[in-house]
């Protein structure tokens, strides 16, 4: 959050405006402004390095948080037939039974008909239910994200929930840091990183989407994994975000994830930009452990 400035295009209400006022008021502003800058610059610099839009899962309808995906779908292909060059053609078929047209859908649409967010990823039906499993717990003086995972989804598909598309400067190296702990289940944290496709057959999507607005298709070059085991107690982890040259990314969504019976909980997750020395150290860290040099940073 920025520090709220008086509007100056605004028409101020007209205060009786003697000499002593002003000199009085003018001072006690100078020490006031000298006093607070330093804190402000401080705060809004640290909370304008979260790229992660309510990170810290304040913000909410009531029952599920705001800019996350958590009302999840995803599509079978379906075979529809050979085209003339003998290569089979798919139609991609949303778990609610919509047709998301003969493009693979890609991350970050969602469904026109059951409003569910697509990951990408062949899933079927498994995550259709999967906000139901999602809600919002006290954390401390604020809230946090809960998984609740009953046997068979604990068992099977787990719980999942993306944040909103985060697009980044590419060539560039981020770090993500997030609380978590668990009662039974396991977590488990992807920053998935995608570009816009290297293929060049043109897609296109016209219906509803995330907010970043990825039209004309994404693809995965990218991920960054956190396993984080069980943690009785809340615990914080750190990864760094940072791709091979041949795999920038441009976009970023982080996926928060739970798998057997139990619970789990989210809080603070953030993405902030490394600083230079902190990307060259990282480069130069890894470059000198790389056989394979098509595989550089
Ligand atoms: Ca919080
Ligand atoms: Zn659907």
């Amino acid at each position: 959050m920025r520090p709220t400035r008086p509007a100056s295009r605004v028409p101020r209400p007209q205060r009786p405006a003697t000499p002593q006022f002003l000199a009085r008021g003018t001072r006690h502003a100078a020490r006031m402004l000298a006093l607070c800058l330093p804190l402000l610059s401080a705060a809004s610099a640290l909370a304008a390095a979260n790229l992660v839009e309510n990170g810290g899962f304040e913000k909410s309808d009531g029952k599920l948080p705001e800019a996350w995906h958590c009302k999840l779908t995803d599509f079978m292909p379906k075979e529809v037939g050979k085209d003339e060059g003998g290569t089979m053609r798919y139609r991609y078929i949303c778990a609610c039974g919509q047709d998301l047209g003969d493009a693979k859908p890609w991350c970050g649409l969602l469904c026109p008909k059951c409003s569910g967010f697509i990951s990408g990823e062949e899933c079927g039906a498994w995550y259709v239910q999967n906000h139901e499993r999602v809600s919002l717990d006290r954390n401390g003086p604020g809230y946090c994200v809960k998984f609740t995972l009953d046997k068979s989804t604990g068992e099977n598909q787990g719980v999942r929930i993306m944040s909103h598309l985060i697009k980044v400067k590419p060539a560039w190296g981020y770090v993500m840091t997030f609380s978590c702990r668990t009662k039974g289940s396991i977590a488990r944290v992807w920053a998935e990183c995608y570009r816009p496709p290297q293929s060049t057959r043109s897609r296109y999507w016209e219906g509803p989407m995330d907010p970043a607005k990825p039209k004309d298709g994404l693809e995965r070059s990218h991920r960054a994994q956190v396993n984080c085991g069980s943690p009785a107690s809340w615990e914080t982890f750190t990864k760094e975000i940072v791709a091979p040259k041949k795999y920038q990314f441009e976009f970023i969504s982080v996926k928060l994830y739970a798998y057997m019976p139990g619970e789990a909980w989210f809080d603070n997750v953030s993405i902030r930009p490394m600083t230079p020395s902190e990307y060259s150290d990282f480069v130069a860290t890894k470059n000198k452990t790389i056989k394979d040099k098509r595989f550089a940073y």
